[in-house]
């Protein structure tokens, strides 16, 4: 298929007229426990257009939360996906095993933090990558307890939806959830205004008085929170955790599903702060969109686990595998982190400049092409959920797609595509500023 013209343009109201036949279809057909931010049908992709039913061609800055890293449809990766799903689309790597798993595992093994051994398992979902790496944990120190933080995102699943900190929408009246998850206060640097030790201070006197270092096997953390907010902690407070579980014998796993693979302008966030996690798990950007996901880490736990304790029928299939690696060839030779880098400082001078006039904008943060505003009632830090929906509404009526997130619902945050060319980011940018200035001023 031919690339489509990397350029907005809009045929009808969005969504338009095609897209509210087919929600018809869809509310009569589809749980209604399932909803989508904008109700425009997508027929097609291309870099960082998406079109939708009705002709709308539409400026992705979500890339569907994170994944199309490298660009809907980017050609190296649907090559990859026709060839293998041409040569088989399914073994089960537990009944007969492929190449592509292996050669995702090193290339995993590879690119995360640390030099020492590691090993890797590969998964459908990011929630399942977690419960994975929480096993693992388990398994290989013996106990039981995980700590987790406020504002915290790991899934929907029962474990992770304990995890997970927010209620409304992810776990209200699902209980119950499973036992033996702490949760210790985050590193919040807008509102809690402590320096990165002195967060840790807290956090870890938190988990030492009601827990015990001695009763967890893990602490489970989210480099910057993704869904929670867009939350970078304050400088130190990650090596501080990260030290302190280390001294006590706790696994400690880096939650990159959302912040992996090029997003914060490098392979991981943890690099930032020299962070080398005991475990590491990904999904998203990992595979442009086909569902894979993994758990990397140190070899000893991953490999404490008896023959047959970790697996799944469709962990790291072969289309998913193969896409994985096009991808992450792509992240290479495009040098989609660098890219990262450059994004980041059009979306901070033109953020920042809009928060420097509007009272509205308490904060621009985030790192690489991982990009968020907080939004509040000007003179206070109260959230201002209506404003952030309002500003995401506006945006899509424009034929831009954002975000919201945050466990206030406060934060409007961009994930574009990071390949996405610089006139179109402009575009998508300065309309976003226009929407801001007209809700928020
Ligand atoms: N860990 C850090 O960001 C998924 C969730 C969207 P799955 N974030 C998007 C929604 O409302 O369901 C996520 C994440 C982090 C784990 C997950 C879970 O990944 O692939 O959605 O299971």
């Amino acid at each position: 298929m031919e690339p489509i013209e990397q350029k907005r343009h809009l045929t009808t109201a969005v969504p338009g007229p095609r897209s509210l036949e087919l929600t018809v279809r869809r509310e009569a057909a589809v749980s209604s426990g399932v909803s989508s931010g904008l109700p425009a049908f997508i027929e097609r992709g291309s870099g960082a257009i998406l079109v939708d039913v009705d002709g709308n061609q539409l400026i992705d800055l979500g890339s569907g939360i994170a994944v199309t890293s490298v660009g809907h449809a980017h050609p190296a990766v649907t090559a990859a996906i026709a060839e293998q799903s041409a040569r088989f689309t399914h073994t089960c790597f537990m009944v007969t095993p492929y190449e592509q798993y292996v050669a995702v595992a090193e290339a995993l093994n590879d690119l995360t933090p640390g030099t020492h051994a590691k090993s890797t398992a590969l998964f459908n979902s990011g929630a399942e990558a977690v419960e994975n790496a929480i096993k693992v944990a388990r398994l290989a120190t013996g106990r039981s307890g995980v700590a987790v933080f406020d504002h915290a995102y790991h899934g929907r699943t029962n474990l992770t939806m304990a995890l997970t900190a927010k209620n409304m929408p992810y776990k209200d009246r699902f209980g119950p959830f499973a036992p033996e998850i702490y949760r210790a206060p985050m590193s919040y640097p807008l509102h809690d205004g402590l320096s990165g030790p002195e967060a840790a201070a807290r956090a870890i006197s938190h988990l030492e008085t009601q827990v015990g270092a001695h009763n967890l096997a893990a602490l489970l953390i989210e480099p910057i929170q993704g869904e929670g907010g867009f939350i970078v902690p304050a400088v130190g407070f990650l090596p501080a955790l990260a030290e302190w579980a280390s001294e006590h014998g706790i696994v400690f796993i880096a939650d990159e599903i959302q912040t992996g693979f090029c997003r914060t302008g490098a392979w991981f966030a943890s690099e930032h702060e020299g962070i080398v996690p005991d475990l590491i798990t990904t999904a998203k950007g990992i595979a442009a969109g086909m569902p894979l996901a993994a758990v990397t880490g140190r070899r000893e736990l991953m490999n404490a686990v008896h023959a047959g304790g970790l697996g799944g029928t469709y962990g790291g299939n072969p289309v998913a595998a193969a896409a994985a690696l096009a991808a992450i060839e792509v992240m290479r030779s495009e040098d989609l982190a660098e890219r990262a880098r450059a994004l980041h400082s059009t979306i901070e001078r033109k953020l920042s400049l809009a928060a420097s006039e509007l009272p509205a904008i308490a904060e621009v943060r985030g790192r690489g092409a991982m990009m968020a505003i907080e939004l509040v009632r000007p003179g206070t830090l109260e959230p201002d959920a209506a404003l952030a929906k309002s500003v995401v509404a506006q945006c899509a009526e424009d034929g831009v797609i954002t975000l919201s997130c945050g466990t206030y619902g406060n934060v409007v945050r961009l994930l574009p595509p990071l390949v996405i060319e610089q006139s179109l980011l402009d575009e998508g940018l300065d309309l976003l500023v226009g929407v801001l200035r007209r809700c928020a001023s």
